[in-house]
């Protein structure tokens, strides 16, 4: 066989099983566009920054579970992704980023277009490549998708100079497909100790995350909750892994959580910590963060064991693979008092949302939302009150239903993503919670939304604010609000107009319930634009740096 560098970029793209691919061309990975152009199996998606291409890739593979790809050429068009990079990195999201590069003998000497892609993304990215030779590709590709996807997911940049992906190679033999690799092996004394200790336990509170869901394993954690009545809390990253009606579901931790979420915690006496990182959000001050609690930490990657809170016991390996082997070692117990304990505190304190029965309020929307798009709708969200919001009322029912930047918090994220989730699953509704100031991040690909006629749901509450910053000025800043209102107001329900998106304005709207309906009723993207106020807090929250147990708001005697 004979072909060429980009050829056979192409060609291991399709063995790997790869059917669409987002990016934007340019002089440095024409070549590749020229393949990819040859190709029957893969359809590309033009976007309109490259930006949006990583987060349709991570759309795509937040839904899938499986390594998604994007290209972009060299120069602007790597620096452009590395915000999509460093996000998927901190939420373990499997992408390969492609750049094309300037030719080798020109690196190093300011090209057109030459920026040092692979330096700039070394400490963005689980793995990296600057391919140096065509015959490198034959492992580089394969060993990409495996290290993407094998333990701790994540992503991979590979770039690619332009003298490689013009390199004629022959060659007898494609490599295999590069596939997640087996977790390690289990230490059984690891999970014999962490089941005597969940065994042990009166007041036991699982603490899951995105690693839960990387793993596949809901099922079993189920079965783990309700085998040892273990109540569960969930990170911003594992909503869905519970259905949010299951009585052990107490929702989400942390800033945003329900009182009775981190009051629970303040209580337990054993946290069961699985595919979590303690992030700070999560666990607001460390210090006092489960204050009675031992920890057991069951994690993919050993970095994570340790970093933040010590564990009394830990446990390496898939979740998959140890629940396979905790969840016989585990007593079925009733732990009848516990239960009760945890009942009368969401009694107690439970989640107040306000106006929730008003469809165009901001909870009301997403409540109305949810209804109308039914069990098996996908979510994605920007950042800002209106992904708390969503994060804290969505009736999540399984898992890879939720997309957002956990980690990174990038705005912008949302659309682009939503879009990728349609790609991978375009029998479903996909609905994009935004504010106006997040979907201006990325709202050039509305054009992308309009030309592959995604079925996405776009709903911007426009309070013209960056409303969760004002939110903090309001409440830690004497409510100085310094540059977190709009002067001016921008249309942006001509703007989707203009993008060839059907809108539906809330605006003067005498039955608000009854447009969204509309709006979920149509096939392909639609615009859904409800005005709020500013003023419109989300609660409960805890201050930056204090503990859980020191969060304001959300009484329910306000
Ligand atoms: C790229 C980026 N820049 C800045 C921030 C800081 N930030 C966090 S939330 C927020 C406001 C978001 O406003 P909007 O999208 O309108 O949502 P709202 O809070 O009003 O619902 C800002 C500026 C961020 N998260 N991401």
């Amino acid at each position: 066989m004979k072909f060429s560098g980009a050829e056979i970029i192409v060609k291991l793209l399709e063995r790997q099983g790869i059917t669409t691919i987002a990016g934007i061309p340019g002089g440095a990975n024409l070549p590749m566009y020229d393949a990819l152009g040859q190709s029957e199996k893969i359809k590309h998606i033009l976007t309109r920054h490259e930006q949006g291409a990583g987060f349709i890739a991570q759309g795509m593979a937040r839904v899938s579970g499986q390594p998604a790809v994007f290209f972009a050429t060299s120069g602007p068009g790597a620096t452009n992704t590395l915000t999509a990079i460093a996000d998927a990195k901190l939420d373990s999201i499997p992408v390969i980023c492609i750049t094309g590069q300037v030719p080798l003998s020109m690196i190093g000497t300011d090209a057109f277009q030459e920026v040092d892609t692979y330096g700039l993304s070394v400490p963005i990215t689980k793995h990296n490549y600057l391919v140096r030779s065509v015959e490198e590709l034959l492992h580089v590709i394969p060993n990409a998708f495996r290290l993407a996807a094998s333990g701790r997911p994540g992503p991979v940049v590979i770039d690619v100079p332009k003298d490689v992906q013009t390199a004629i190679l022959e060659f007898d033999e494609w490599p295999a497909p590069g596939r997640r690799d087996p977790g390690p092996e289990l230490i059984p004394a690891e999970v014999e100790r962490a089941a005597a200790m969940i065994n042990a336990a009166e007041k036991p509170l699982l603490y899951l995350g995105g690693g839960v869901i990387q793993s596949g394993t809901s099922g079993d954690v189920l079965a783990l909750a309700e085998k040892g009545n273990i109540p569960t809390v969930l990170t911003l990253m594992g909503l869905g892994i519970l259905p949010h009606d299951h009585p052990l579901n107490l929702g989400m931790l942390g800033m945003h959580g329900a009182r009775y979420t981190n009051m629970a915690m303040e209580e337990c006496d054993l946290l069961i910590a699985a595919g979590v990182r303690f992030d700070d959000r999560a666990t607001g001050k460390v210090a006092e963060f489960c204050p009675n609690a031992k920890i057991v930490h069951i994690d993919i990657d050993p970095s994570e064991l340790d970093k933040i809170k010590t564990a009394t016991a830990s446990v390496t390996g898939d979740i998959a693979d140890i629940l396979n082997m905790l969840l016989p070692l585990v007593d079925r117990q009733a732990r009848a008092d516990w239960m009760e304990r945890v009942a009368s505190l969401k009694a107690a304190c439970p989640m107040i949302v306000p106006d929730a029965d008003n469809p165009a309020s901001p909870y009301g929307v997403i409540l109305r939302a949810a209804e109308l798009a039914g069990n098996d709708a996908i979510v994605a969200t920007d950042v800002g009150q209106h992904q708390m919001r969503t994060a804290q009322v969505y009736p999540f029912e399984q898992p890879r239903q939720w997309l957002t930047s956990g980690g990174l918090g990038t705005m912008g994220f949302g659309m682009p993503a939503a879009i990728g989730a349609a790609l991978a699953a375009p029998d479903k509704t996909v609905l994009c919670f935004t504010g106006d100031g997040s979907i201006m991040m990325n709202i050039q690909d509305l054009a992308t939304a309009m030309e592959n006629n995604v079925n996405i749901k776009i709903i911007l509450t426009n309070n013209n604010a960056l409303g969760l910053v004002r939110q903090q000025q309001d409440l830690f800043y004497g409510k100085r609000y310094y540059a977190s209102d709009y002067a001016r107001r921008v249309d942006f329900v001509k703007i989707a107009e203009g993008f060839g998106i059907a809108t539906y304005d809330f605006e003067q709207c005498e039955d608000p319930a009854a447009l969204l309906a509309e709006a979920m009723a149509t096939p392909g993207p639609a615009f859904i634009h409800v005005p709020i106020s500013p003023d419109e807090p989300v609660y409960p929250m805890v201050p930056p740096g204090a503990a859980n147990c020191e969060m304001i708001g959300g009484e329910a005697n306000v």
